[in-house]
């Protein structure tokens, strides 16, 4: 039996990947630890390259991810029965079958799709790229692809290509565009890999004779060929690839060649997910935020709103947007992005709970962006929590327990402070490495001053009565 390094759980908290050590910077080139048979990009690229090739990235601080696809239809429910566990995985989850998979192919017309109002959805987030499942695992392709026919254009009534649409309206309204693509699992293409949850015994873990094939054939036959339809079929995009869930299937040689593929194209940025001990330019945390982020690494959370990320038609435990708006401050206050899942329903709409959200997300950055966009992060550090001398996490290891009550961002001669439990009278802080000139509130047009008493340890910020914000109002220090 094959072992799998995958390691996927029924309601995805976190996720393991077979990736070898961090990167090291040795001198003005960043190594990686292992030798890999196809040197990456990220391999031999100088530190100046690098930072010139993640500069758009990194501003960014925010994305849409969008999990879009056949699942949509069934919708979380099959032959009459819910399917506990996220959307997109409803396939494998209920062991259906891969002709009567594929039979919904033909029922999929999103008509009520439009390009415009997602990018413009985005774009009203305050987001600044967007990402979209070009092929999940159930092996469907969302854009028009001549290399395999289970696609949109070619199996559906709809015979439109979404990618192409987004990539228009990504261009009109300047915002970036990425694919994800499951390169590894595949479950409707033969030899593709399928994790399967519930199945550790069986070979391949497959659960249909009609996915039995080589992995090798697949890659060559299928993911390759696709992934250079996606790499050259739409002008400046993608800007990002998003891989997912590599298997041991993936060895170094084979993630080699999709390598060599993805070296064509310097100004692309591609994750940690493709397998082969590549490391790719992104750390991915998913549904949850580390607690220190990734010091010498880009990264970037990315989560769902409710609890999947294809559309499920029951699933309505959304979080709040002062959760959302809460994470992308957290986030940013450690360096990383935050890539906030939408899943449209099987006609193309955006469940209206998620455009509410993204919003409201959207109306606190448009006052408070210059908090978010282009910062470092903390010159404080101890104010996102502590880790617990007694209690342990999951991997046994000290737990760590947040504090809720302010992030801090960086900005060239400025320093933000990101309240969100508003003291009364005032806010004290340490003493922090730059020397403050003068203080305001960020949503306070007239920028007034506000007093800043320095103590014996650090500063008392004074503070009016009452928060600009309900969720997070920002103090600006000037600094030298
Ligand atoms: O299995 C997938 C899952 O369906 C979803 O696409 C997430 C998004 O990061 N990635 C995998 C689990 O890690």
């Amino acid at each position: 039996m094959k072992k799998r390094c995958f390691i996927a759980l029924a309601v995805i908290s976190s996720i393991q990947f077979c990736l070898p050590a961090h990167a090291q910077l040795q001198g003005d080139r960043i190594a990686t630890s292992s030798a890999h048979p196809v040197a990456a990009i990220q391999d031999t690229e100088t530190k100046a390259q690098r930072d010139a090739r993640m500069l758009w990235w990194r501003e960014a601080r925010f994305g849409m991810f969008i999990h879009w696809g056949l699942y949509s239809i069934p919708a979380g429910t099959w032959n009459g029965k819910q399917v506990p566990s996220i959307g997109e995985w409803i396939m494998n989850n209920a062991s259906i079958p891969v002709a009567d998979y594929k039979a919904l192919a033909p029922q999929f017309n999103p008509t009520s799709f439009n390009a415009h109002d997602i990018v413009a959805l985005a774009k009203a987030a305050g987001m600044r790229y967007i990402v979209i499942t070009s092929k999940h695992h159930d092996g469907f392709a969302m854009f028009d692809s001549k290399a395999d026919p289970f696609n949109i254009v070619a199996a559906t009534p709809f015979h439109r290509d979404p990618l192409r649409e987004l990539a228009d309206e990504c261009r009109k309204q300047g915002i970036k565009l990425g694919f994800y693509y499951s390169q590894d699992q595949d479950w409707t293409a033969p030899g593709g890999a399928a994790y399967k949850t519930d199945h550790h015994d069986r070979p391949n873990h497959h659960w249909d004779t009609a996915q039995d094939g080589d992995f090798a054939t697949y890659l060559h036959t299928k993911a390759i060929p696709q992934l250079k339809e996606l790499l050259s079929n739409y002008g400046e995009f993608p800007a990002v690839i998003w891989f997912d869930t590599p298997t041991d299937d993936m060895t170094p040689a084979l993630a080699g060649e999709i390598v060599a593929l993805l070296n064509q194209y310097p100004k692309l940025i591609w994750n940690n997910r493709l397998g082969g001990s590549y490391q790719g330019d992104t750390e991915t945390p998913e549904q949850f935020i580390p607690p220190q982020g990734y010091p010498g690494r880009d990264w970037e959370s990315c989560m769902t709103m409710n609890d999947t990320w294809g559309y499920k038609s029951y699933d309505t435990n959304f979080k709040s947007t002062q959760t959302l708006l809460q994470n992308l401050i957290d986030i940013a206050s450690k360096g990383g992005n935050y890539l906030l899942n939408i899943g449209p329903d099987s006609k193309g709409n955006v469940p209206p709970a998620e455009v509410e959200r993204l919003k409201q997300v959207g109306q606190w950055l448009s006052v408070n962006g210059e908090a978010i966009y282009g910062t470092s992060p903390t010159l404080f550090g101890d104010e996102a929590g502590s880790f617990s001398a007694t209690e342990k996490d999951e991997s046994g290891k000290p737990k760590f327990i947040p504090a809720w009550d302010w992030r801090s961002t960086t900005g060239a001669h400025r320093i933000y402070i990101e309240v969100f439990n508003w003291p009364a009278g005032s806010l004290h802080i340490k003493k922090p490495a730059r020397a403050v000139t003068g203080a305001y509130l960020l949503a306070d047009s007239s920028h007034k001053a506000i007093k800043l008493n320095e103590t014996p340890d650090g500063i008392d910020i004074a503070l009016p009565s009452k928060p600009l914000d309900p969720v997070a109002t920002v103090i600006v220090l000037k600094t030298k």
